[in-house]
């Protein structure tokens, strides 16, 4: 034991994510000393999920077992003790989980959780502690009506968004709580406490209840991201003395106290590990990827996800503004657009032979701007904005039907980059001196794409890993939240963590191009939006 505790000290981050738990352990230094995870359907294949979910009959209704994710955590832990793993030197931990996820605590589950038996596993001893067993996961889109209802009771949508940071959503809890009220009433009676995803998993660690932090109930439509406190109006349209069931939310750096005696004496923690509050995926991947002030990250994948970091909340109808998870006087913004990788490998395949080093030539070839073409590419239903169709405009705002190979290729990637940047701006992120992007997923490994990105944002381009960010983003919170009672800002206690890598960096003329373009791709979207669907 002593020798163990010379090693220096460890600090966990678990991931709590739809298909499976993972948990990474970093040393002093930033580096990664232990990692591993625990897969949902083939792990615990008697909960007989798909991608860590049950879809129901409507298809609307998605869901997932609490017990199964309690039952991941016994075998997490197992895992890792098997594996010689010193959890002595653990002194801070936190996590993540996927947003807007609910769990409904049933009547007497604050004392079993402050008395659990360390001879015994947890899914046995929370069999009984949940008035609702399948909780309600980030996939479900089953609450319209109850979205209506709030946008109603609140004002509308544009009023609903500036009070929580975004309109109503039928994932986003607050909608949620509201269909659980009125579709089991019963189990709701039962209810003694309604936990996030995230501060489900930091009660088991706690041995108590623990806070909705202020990143992650940003993700309900119920806190009021200015005030950082429950919204009475969105709290009195869900559900009477709503604030009792939630308790009250806390800074997201937060030290929410030691680790109950349960994983003291059933794994070897020791006494002084603290619980560091727990958070959303998202907002844990921003500090994985050490996001700062000015940064934009955007995620090439098969849906394309920018994050932001703003200063000043400007909430709009699309998109998602959330308070900042590593420093409480900012903000984040997230949006998602839904064509993404598979529109880029449809044009791939159109216009380039199949062939990423042709789709490559071809953007090294054309000219920045296009002369003047512009396109919108949206195969499915874009979230962001919400059109569908291929939409092909000339230099003087014509609309076409075709555009040649080599102009198609450079059309979709500026298309997407300018609708990219579009939106961040309007969300309030603008470019300053030493702003980044950070370029992450499968498509950044193009660097002919990520030039394009470089010249219509017209900033650096660096590359970062982000397949582990928000395991990672929990264990820099943990060792962050303990430095950050003496006044430590969150990037000073992750300096030692390893650098993105410069990719691009913008051609001299890229914001003589990029400028006018950008005003006249907001004019043409405006115009794409009005035309009828058909
Ligand atoms: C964000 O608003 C989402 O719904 C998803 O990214 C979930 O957080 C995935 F877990």
């Amino acid at each position: 034991m002593m020798a163990a505790a010379q090693d220096g000290p460890l600090y966990l981050g678990f991931d709590f994510s739809t298909q499976q738990l993972k948990v990474v352990a970093v040393d002093g230094n930033l580096s990664v000393v232990h990692q591993d995870n625990v897969q949902f359907d083939s792990e615990l294949p008697e909960f007989r999920t798909q991608g860590g979910v049950h879809i129901h009959a409507d298809k609307l209704t998605v869901t997932s077992p609490v017990l199964m994710w309690v039952k991941a955590l016994d075998l997490l832990l197992d895992k890792m003790k098997k594996a010689g793993f010193d959890f002595s030197r653990v002194i801070g931990l936190s996590g993540s989980g996927q947003q807007h996820g609910s769990v409904y605590w049933r009547r007497g589950a604050s004392e079993t959780l402050k008395q659990l038996d360390p001879n015994r596993d947890l899914h046995h001893l929370l069999r009984d502690s949940f008035s609702v067993a399948d909780a309600p996961v980030w996939m479900d889109s089953s609450t319209g009506h109850q979205c209506q209802d709030l946008q109603a009771a609140v004002g509308g949508p544009r009023r609903l968004a500036e009070i929580t940071g975004s309109r109503a959503y039928e994932r986003f809890t607050g909608n949620q709580i509201a269909k659980v009220r009125h579709t089991q009433p019963e189990s709701y009676q039962h209810t003694e406490r309604i936990s996030l995803v995230s501060s489900f998993a930091a009660s088991l660690f706690l041995g108590d209840y623990a806070a909705i932090d202020f990143s992650d109930g940003s993700g309900m439509n119920l806190l009021d991201i200015r005030s950082r406190t429950w919204s009475e109006v969105c709290l009195d349209a869900v559900a009477p003395q709503l604030d009792r069931l939630l308790g009250a939310p806390l800074p997201s750096t937060s030290v929410l106290g030691g680790v109950s005696s349960y994983w003291v004496r059933r794994f070897g923690f020791s006494e002084r590990c603290r619980v560091v509050a727990f958070t959303g995926d998202n907002p844990a991947s921003l500090a994985g990827m050490r996001l700062q002030d000015g940064d934009i990250a955007v995620s090439l994948g098969t849906s394309d996800t920018v994050f932001l970091w703003i200063q000043e909340p400007r909430p709009a109808l699309e998109g998602h503004v959330f308070c900042n998870p590593v420093d409480w006087r900012a903000y984040m913004a997230l949006l998602c657009f839904k064509n993404g990788s598979l529109t880029r490998e449809r044009i791939r395949n159109r216009s380039a032979g199949g062939s990423w080093e042709r789709f490559s030539a071809t953007l090294r070839e054309t000219p920045l701007g296009n002369g003047g073409n512009i396109g919108f590419f949206f195969d499915t239903m874009e979230i962001t904005p919400p059109a569908v169709g291929v939409h092909l405009f000339d230099s003087g705002d014509k609309q076409v039907s075709s555009l040649s190979p080599q102009v198609e290729v450079r059309a979709l990637v500026e298309g997407q980059f300018l609708s990219r940047r579009l939106h961040a701006e309007r969300l309030g992120y603008s470019i300053i001196p030493g702003t980044r992007v950070l370029a992450t997923g499968g498509a950044s490994s193009n660097k002919e794409i990520l030039q394009v990105l470089s010249d219509v944002f017209n900033a650096p381009v660096y590359t970062i890993d982000l397949s582990n960010s928000a395991c990672l983003g929990s264990a820099y919170r943990a060792l962050h939240g303990l430095a950050a009672e003496s006044g430590l800002s969150f990037f000073d206690a992750v300096k030692k963590a390893s650098n993105p890598q410069l990719a691009a960096t913008p051609h001299p003329t890229a914001q003589e191009v990029y400028a006018p373009m950008l005003k006249r791709y907001a004019l043409l979207e405006e115009r794409v939006l009005q035309e009828p669907r058909l």
